[in-house]
């Protein structure tokens, strides 16, 4: 057993950590799911740090049965002599100290991920005890730190055993052990499928980086390696897409230190998908390098297109858009200094990296389509931007045709909106409603005031298989677009938002989920703020009424119904299939008062993954998603995939 021992210099060295166990949302986002998973990214960055610069070349990871995360190394080992000035370890300095591990990677490595994660300390802070192994020059030492109990009060990562040669060795590298506290965190099991995805990203970003994942829980194990990096990355996020040519583009240089790569391919869709990366940092907001890169390709590709003669005066002539359909790239770059600006604080705010990866970006492409065989690679991607720009001025027409009808009859194209009184989008809420009847039903059901209904006649148009000039000319989407305000695409204004909650409510049926999701795939590729800022919800309609003689219960999942009937006999159910069965006050008092209702608010955590389920639900290749089904659907629940696929072609 582990004898607890620490003396008052410790608490005072310590009092940072104490500070992140008072707020952690400050420091980790939240105590959820997401701010759990934080603890182990924190260590496993800092792993990867050591491997990506060169030290090492695997990284292994391990979800144990006691409830515990490790991270093993192959490193140097962290630092074990005494920090100068502190006058205790390095490896007690990276625990202790906040923020420490970027002031200590920055002498060290040229380009640290880290230096925007908030350290390994915050680890430490938020953990019942936290174990380092380092193995250095020959020697194994140890040390291990506790979150201790003193006078009723928790005080974080304190060490208990401070860092001790306890063998010879010859190994090298640094293993990480830690407990998540359960008195910060409500739930402390790591999800397998959580950490897979992040991990194989960071595999991807940083090629022949060799990646364990090992889950003694459930004896799974997954090993990720990819020599290709990037490439294999973007490889991956087309594969059920149709490819327009293999393999991908793919471009690596260096200027100034600033080391650029690049991964690129078509697709056979509309939309344009780059993800870009500083020090393996995703940057969805994106930032002056996309800047940079998107400069360098419209560049390039004009000039391959006059080359070769492959626009006529006819033709509309390009804009960078157009080049930028059905692209998928991956965009990563490494730099000193990084700047993040933005909402999110995601978006590459560096002046000095747009020059850079333009000039990395124009040099690799223009070699690269100036080679004879790569000629018919760069006439598709032409003929992919003539139609593009095709489609950019049909759209164009039907754009100003909406714009013109919306200005004359406005009030009537959005006829079909019960609008509420109040003219405070900050209260406001519309509800958009599945079939006439049901919106009659909700119309008079709810509270005028801030409640405003849309009830959609048809289906509205699934917008994935659709370009946008279809998309426009359809009469549901175009209804939906007038009454939220925003506008769509790049026009898109969240100050014109006219309703702070858009709340989707369709019956709990095949039909009612499909138009769900064609709603949520429109508001995610064309007005997707308003699901990064949160403004979109799933209402929930209750499944069930349960009647005894003196009460009666709404159910909204079947376990509650199971709860509810378990100790109650001689009971009425009744299914509801639709909301039109209900009458207007059982409406509004079970799904729209926002005292009673429940509902999902949509969120995307990952855009990556929210990308390829989209189009693999929603696009028109059934290959993928009927192997999807296949291997995953619980066929009780769940009509059958033929099913599923003949309502989508009613579309
Ligand atoms: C700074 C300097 C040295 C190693 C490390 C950091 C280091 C940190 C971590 C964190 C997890 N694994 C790690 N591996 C190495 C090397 C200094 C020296 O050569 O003594």
């Amino acid at each position: 057993m582990i004898v607890a021992s620490y003396d008052s210099k410790d608490l005072i060295v310590l009092e940072g950590l104490d500070a992140v166990r008072m707020r952690p949302g400050m420091y980790i986002g939240t105590t959820g799911p997401k701010g759990l998973h934080h603890l182990l990214w924190e260590i496993i960055d800092n792993a990867i740090d050591e491997v990506a610069n060169g030290y090492g070349n695997k990284v292994e990871v391990v979800l144990h049965k006691d409830g515990t995360a490790s991270v093993q190394d192959n490193g140097r080992g962290i630092p074990v002599s005494p920090h100068p000035k502190l006058k205790i370890s390095g490896v007690e300095v990276v625990f202790t100290q906040l923020h420490a591990g970027g002031k200590f990677s920055d002498h060290n490595y040229k380009y640290s991920g880290g230096l925007h994660g908030v350290g390994a300390s915050v680890t430490n802070a938020l953990s019942r005890y936290l174990e380092v192994t380092v193995y250095k020059d020959g020697k194994k030492y140890f040390a291990r730190f506790e979150s201790v109990e003193k006078n009723g009060k928790i005080h974080s990562g304190i060490p208990v055993i401070h860092l001790k040669a306890i063998g010879n060795t010859t190994l090298k590298g640094t293993y990480v052990r830690f407990l998540p506290d359960d008195r910060v965190f409500k739930d402390i099991s790591f999800d397998f499928d959580t950490v897979y995805e992040r991990l194989k990203e960071t595999a991807f970003l940083n090629k022949g980086v060799y990646i364990e994942l090992i889950d003694e829980r459930t004896n799974r194990k997954e090993t990720l390696c990819y020599e290709g990096g990037i490439r294999d990355y973007v490889t991956s996020l087309t594969m059920d897409r149709r490819p327009l040519f293999v393999p991908p583009i793919y471009i690596e240089n260096e200027i100034e230190d600033t080391y650029v790569s690049l991964a690129m391919q078509y697709v056979d869709n509309y939309t344009e998908s780059i993800f870009s990366y500083v020090n393996n940092i995703p940057t969805p907001e994106g930032g002056t390098h996309e800047v940079g890169f998107k400069t360098a390709l419209t560049k390039a590709l004009n000039d391959f297109a006059k080359k070769h003669g492959l626009v006529k005066d006819k033709d509309v002539p390009f804009i960078g858009d157009d080049f930028r359909e059905g692209l998928v790239a991956v965009l990563s770059i490494k730099m000193k200094n990084v700047q993040f600006e933005g909402q999110t604080k995601t978006k590459l705010g560096n002046v000095e990296a747009r020059s850079r990866v333009e000039t990395i970006c124009t040099q690799g492409l223009n070699e690269f389509f100036a080679s004879k065989k790569n000629e018919s690679v760069g006439t598709i991607i032409i003929e992919k931007a003539k139609g593009a720009a095709r489609t950019r001025a049909a759209a164009k027409r039907a754009k100003d045709l909406t714009r013109a009808k919306n200005s004359i009859e406005g009030s009537m194209l959005i006829g079909k909106l019960a609008n509420c009184t109040s003219k405070n989008p900050e209260i406001n809420e519309v509800f958009i409603v599945e079939g006439d009847s049901a919106g009659g039903t909700a119309k008079q059901g709810r509270d005028r005031y801030y409640q405003a209904i849309l009830p959609l006649r048809g289906k509205p148009l699934n917008s994935e298989k659709k370009r946008i000039d279809q998309v426009l000319a359809n009469e549901e989407i175009r209804t939906i677009i007038g009454a939220i305000g925003t506008g769509i695409g790049e026009d898109f204004k969240l100050e014109n938002l006219k309703y702070n909650k858009i709340i989707i409510l369709s019956d709990a049926d095949q039909d009612g989920m499909h138009i769900r999701c064609i709603l949520l795939t429109f508001f995610f590729r064309y007005m997707r703020p308003l699901i990064t800022n949160g403004n979109i919800y799933v209402g929930m309609p209750p499944l069930y009424k349960v009647k005894t003689k003196d009460r009666e219960w709404y159910c909204y999942t079947d376990e509650e119904l199971e709860a509810v009937t378990a100790n109650i006999k001689n009971y009425t159910l009744q299914r509801y299939k639709g909301l039109g069965e209900m009458s207007a006050e059982q409406l509004w008092s079970t799904t729209m008062d926002p005292a009673r209702r429940s509902m999902i608010r949509v969120t995307v955590e990952d855009a990556v993954l929210a990308d390829k389920e989209i189009s693999m639900w929603m696009g028109d290749d059934v290959g993928p998603r009927k192997d999807y089904i296949n291997k995953n659907a619980n066929f009780n629940k769940l009509d059958n995939f033929e099913n599923f696929e003949k309502k989508k072609e009613n579309e």
